[in-house]
């Protein structure tokens, strides 16, 4: 078996004697470990002009390759095409898409430098395995430079159906760059469905379930992406003991708490999640006063403007919430704009009853998943989850919603708040079984196979 490469917008380099933050960091060094190899993504660091060579930074078996980039080239290639375009149509909000030809030219020359970043790295007998929406011509700019290796592809983000994908100009190019990758890897079955529809009648399957396109035989399927759901359950009672924890559930006194834990997104479906709260507390007006609603959503990609806008609009929501239903020792609805530590984290989500997983879309979500995996099997909370989030294809055990519709979301709460404990119990066990039979590690495993069955 050979060296692995990874190829990811940003590089997440993990200090010795420390623990990687989040499942993919976690499930990309393990994989990594296992057969030596290279990690390349993007520093961090902005330039003035396009930087050179990526820094090499030796650990073990494993080297991490940095690439520095250019400001105005980031702004187009991530700020612009990739989060400005790409990220709204792959989430079905076509009206947030603002295409530019300069922005995805920028796109494509920050995939052509990663190309030209990595040619230098590889060895005769390495696989490739590139991450994300940010980077999806790579594997046609490195088949241009002569490299045979096997490639493989995930897309962390759902993938839309064709007319929603056809709003994007250059949908077929798009479309030609991901069959050029040995194995493309989805997240769910509805997504996989949606890329074949969308290269239409260009490809058949053959007899050994692969897809024939373009004159190659591929591999396109959905690998779930999951969590590290043994040590979450294990880490999970000392985090609930931690002081983080006790202090949450010494500021509740005996009330109920709601979590909600995303990235602050417009995909996540926020507006929506606080509008459900208040109805929550309009049509059971005994809630009042008796439980509350934790939102955890740290700002990201603040420099693009509907990302500012979603941000000011859940400030108004919160401010009208709570201005309307707080009283003298009760706030409703605490919103916090942080970013809080993982153990931290699973000390809260096992600290409460309901956790409100509501994406308006959602290649899977892993809090949804982390929620579960952190709860007491003897008391555990119940998950309210979208229908929309890749999610709900395996947690069928949730109480499934449709996000856009508010009054639903509410009785599903009120359900949730109200469920007995044995009903609990069931649905915990029988999510549990789901995410101990696809752990993270499983993924990993799975999607490097199909990636070894092309080699
Ligand atoms: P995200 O959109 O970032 O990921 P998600 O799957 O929920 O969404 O993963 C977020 C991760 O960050 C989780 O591990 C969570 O614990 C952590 N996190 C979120 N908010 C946090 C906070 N406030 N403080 C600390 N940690 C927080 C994208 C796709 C998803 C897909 C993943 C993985 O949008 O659909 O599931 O990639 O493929």
């Amino acid at each position: 078996m050979g060296r692995l490469i990874v190829v990811s917008n940003r590089i997440a380099p993990v200090e010795e004697g420390t623990a990687p933050q989040g499942g993919l960091a976690v499930a990309v060094l393990a994989a990594l470990k296992e057969a030596g190899g290279v990690w390349l993504g993007w520093s961090g660091k902005l330039l003035d002009a396009p930087g050179g060579a990526p820094k090499l930074k030796r650990a073990g078996s494993l080297t991490y390759a940095m690439l520095d980039l250019a400001q105005a080239d980031f702004d187009l290639y991530y700020n612009g095409h990739a989060n400005s375009t790409l990220w709204p149509i792959f989430h079905y909000r076509i009206q947030l898409a603002h295409y530019s030809r300069a922005a995805e030219d920028g796109y494509r020359r920050v995939n052509a430098q990663f190309a030209d970043a990595l040619l230098p790295l590889l060895r005769p007998g390495d696989r490739i395995w590139v991450h994300d929406y940010q980077l999806i011509p790579l594997g046609r700019l490195l088949r241009d430079r002569g490299v045979t290796a096997p490639i493989g592809f995930f897309l962390h983000t759902p993938f839309p159906t064709p007319e929603v994908l056809r709003t994007l100009p250059t949908h077929e190019v798009l479309l030609q760059d991901l069959a050029a990758y040995d194995v493309v890897g989805l997240h769910t079955t509805r997504d996989r469905d949606a890329l074949l529809a969308a290269w239409h009648r260009g490809w058949r399957e053959t007899p050994d379930g692969r897809i024939e396109i373009g004159g190659r035989r591929i591999v396109v399927e959905s690998f779930p992406i999951s969590i590290e759901t043994e040590e979450i359950a294990a880490d999970a009672p000392a985090a609930w003991n931690m002081r983080s924890a006790h202090r949450l559930r010494d500021s509740l006194v005996g009330r109920d708490l709601i979590i909600g834990v995303d990235r602050l997104d417009y995909s996540k479906g926020l507006p929506r999640r606080f509008e459900a709260f208040r109805t929550l507390l309009e049509r059971w007006p005994d809630r009042r006063g008796r439980v509350s609603f934790m939102q955890i959503a740290p700002p990201t990609r603040g420099e693009v403007a509907d990302y500012q806008e979603i941000r000011h609009q859940l400030e108004s929501l919160a401010g009208s919430i709570n201005g309307e239903f707080a009283d003298i020792d009760w706030v409703p609805l605490r919103y916090l704009n942080k970013s809080v530590p993982r153990k931290t984290l699973l000390g809260f989500y096992r600290s409460a009853r309901v956790g409100l997983v509501t994406p308006m879309r959602d290649g899977m979500n892993l809090v949804a998943k982390e929620y579960v995996a952190a709860q007491d099997p003897e008391d555990p909370g119940v998950l309210v989850l979208s229908e929309f989030a890749g999610a709900a294809e395996e947690l069928d055990a949730a109480l499934i919603v449709n996000p856009f519709d508010v009054e639903r979301v509410a009785e599903a709460l009120e359900r949730a708040l109200t469920m007995p404990v044995e009903e609990r119990r069931d649905r915990h066990a029988s999510m549990m079984r789901v995410l101990r039979a696809n752990d993270i590690g499983h993924w990993r495993r799975r999607f490097l196979a199909a990636l070894e069955g092309a080699a």
